[in-house]
């Protein structure tokens, strides 16, 4: 297998990975091992990775409530993030985040956050200290179509613009916000057409054709790289799940065909067909990847199941130094 070839292999399996990581995470909430609001990211996969293939380590990622793949996509350690979902010590963020709050500054993650659209206004802070700095970094902010709607969303970008900040704004529009399907909360269903009032530059992309994301995302990158200012990408795509655990609302407005032509799109579908078909992979080779993914995240959800919990006094003593209370 040649180097291309390989990548596609690795692409493959990570979008893999980053599907089995959210269904094995429902058993360990249903076990008692994980504990919280646990938001899936299930049929959204080749968005992250789309856009995480075109950064460096140290390019900035900010993350939603949704940001399980981000992290993953990022590079985050799949043990560390097992672990900070059960609350371990060794997780990402110590056992203090949770699922909506895997964080790793050295990897450029830049967490994930519980306030919706709460990342937008904060991502440009670190795209305006690469443009101060002159360091080449390029800031990528994940949201979806209800943060959209956010006062805050609109402040930013208008900001990010005017400053022609080294930023994308990287919409995943998944048709859902929590039990409200987006034909009743935007008025025009084409998001990254909104660009051109902050006079930016604004594309959608298939969100669930990994090729389509990694050719789109790189334009942007480039673009942000060169001091040619931020993109909002839209990236068109599908929430599969219900909104989260405890929220069930897949009765909600899911016509069965609806559902079935997004089935048909599914992205690791589309991608490992390809693969097929080009003669990259085989069947078989796709079996021997579907093991691959398995050992890899039963060895991490071990690793979860056997770290300790956060010391109780360390805890308390680095919360109140750094709230001084
Ligand atoms: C500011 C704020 N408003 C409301 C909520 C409650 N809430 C949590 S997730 C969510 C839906 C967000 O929808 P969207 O931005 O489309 O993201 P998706 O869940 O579809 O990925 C809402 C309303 C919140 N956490 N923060």
């Amino acid at each position: 297998m040649g180097k291309k070839e390989l990548q596609c292999r690795q692409n493959l399996k990570t979008m893999m990975i980053m599907r089995e990581f959210e269904r094995v995470i429902k058993d360990l909430a249903n076990e008692g091992f994980v504990d919280g609001a646990v938001h899936c990211y299930t049929g959204e996969e080749a968005c992250a990775l789309g856009v995480c293939l075109n950064l460096n380590d140290d390019d900035y990622v900010f993350s939603t409530h949704r940001g399980h793949g981000h992290a993953i996509a990022k590079g985050l350690d799949l043990k560390k993030i097992f672990a900070e979902l059960m609350g371990k010590a060794s997780g990402v963020s110590n056992g203090y985040g949770g699922s909506m709050h895997l964080f790793n500054p050295k990897l450029g993650f830049m967490g994930g956050n519980g306030i919706v659209g709460g990342g937008v206004p904060v991502s440009i802070g670190t795209a305006y200290a690469s443009k101060y700095l002159n360091d080449g970094k390029v800031t990528v902010c994940f949201f979806s179509e209800g943060a959209s709607n956010e006062g805050w969303c609109h402040e930013a970008m208008n900001m990010a613009s005017l400053w022609k900040l080294p930023i994308i704004f990287a919409c995943e529009n998944n048709l859902f916000a929590a039990t409200t399907p987006s034909y009743k909360t935007l008025a025009n269903p084409d998001i990254y057409e909104r660009a051109k009032a902050y006079d930016m530059v604004g594309v959608k992309c298939d969100g669930n054709d990994l090729d389509d994301c990694i050719k789109t995302v790189k334009k942007a990158v480039d673009r942000a790289r060169k001091g040619e200012g931020p993109t909002l990408i839209e990236f068109k795509t599908y929430r599969v799940e219900g909104h989260c655990r405890v929220i069930r609302d897949l009765e909600i407005f899911r016509p069965k065909d609806v559902v079935q032509w997004w089935a048909d799109h599914d992205p690791i579908k589309v991608y490992s067909e390809r693969l097929i078909e080009k003669g990259i992979i085989t069947e078989d080779e796709l079996k021997v990847i579907a093991a691959e993914v398995d050992s890899e995240i039963n060895e991490a959800i071990q690793f979860g199941k056997d770290a300790p919990l956060p010391d109780k006094e360390e805890f308390l003593k680095k919360i109140s130094e750094r709230y001084a209370i």
